[in-house]
């Protein structure tokens, strides 16, 4: 979009996530020049790599597969489910502002993977997800960008990545990072 004082130019998507934040999705390389206030909150980084589940809990049919890494653009560890049932992982945070999951999908085997939010752990709503288009990587696997399209109810203190439907090993959750407020 492009402001009156043409001082502000942007020709990406702009999504309005909500009442009080916008995100700005740019191809690579943009540069963004800002002139403004801009109010931070404090939010702290959270990832999770996936080499193995000490930072998660899950599903008994999620294992951590370490296999050629050389598939997935030299990710080491992936969580995957050995079983067509739903398959999850859960992290519990302080306080829940959102996420950016990479997951790795095989060819034909798309959709099947969703977000979920809970206060409490036991009561769950899910929480709509946006995701970029997928990119070849290698011998028939595509890697996807996960987030949420709209911030976390207040409160949220847990995040269920949930994979569902057919197939099994063809869906992996290889990183994911999470936002979480003070
Ligand atoms: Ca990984």
């Amino acid at each position: 979009m492009t402001t009156a004082s043409n001082r502000w130019q942007e020709e990406s998507d702009v999504y309005n996530t909500d009442n009080s934040s916008f995100r700005f999705v740019l191809p690579p390389k943009s540069v963004v020049t800002f002139t403004g206030q801009v109010i931070t909150e404090i939010i702290t980084p959270f990832n999770d790599a996936l080499n193995n589940f000490s930072k998660s809990t899950q599903s008994q049919n999620l294992v951590i597969d370490t296999t050629k890494p050389n598939y997935f653009n030299g990710d080491a560890g992936r969580a995957k489910r050995v079983s067509e049932s739903d398959g999850y992982v859960v992290y519990q945070v302080t306080d829940l502002k959102g996420f950016s999951a990479i997951v790795y999908h095989h060819t034909g085997v798309w959709g099947g993977v969703s977000f979920q939010v809970s206060s409490d752990g036991n009561s769950w709503t899910t929480l709509p997800h946006e995701s970029f288009n997928s990119v070849y990587s290698s011998m028939g696997w595509y890697r996807k960008n996960y987030f949420n399209r709209i911030t976390p109810p207040v409160g949220t203190k847990y995040l269920k990545v949930l994979f569902s439907g057919a197939g099994a090993w063809e869906k992996q959750l290889a990183d994911i990072s999470i936002a979480v407020g003070p």
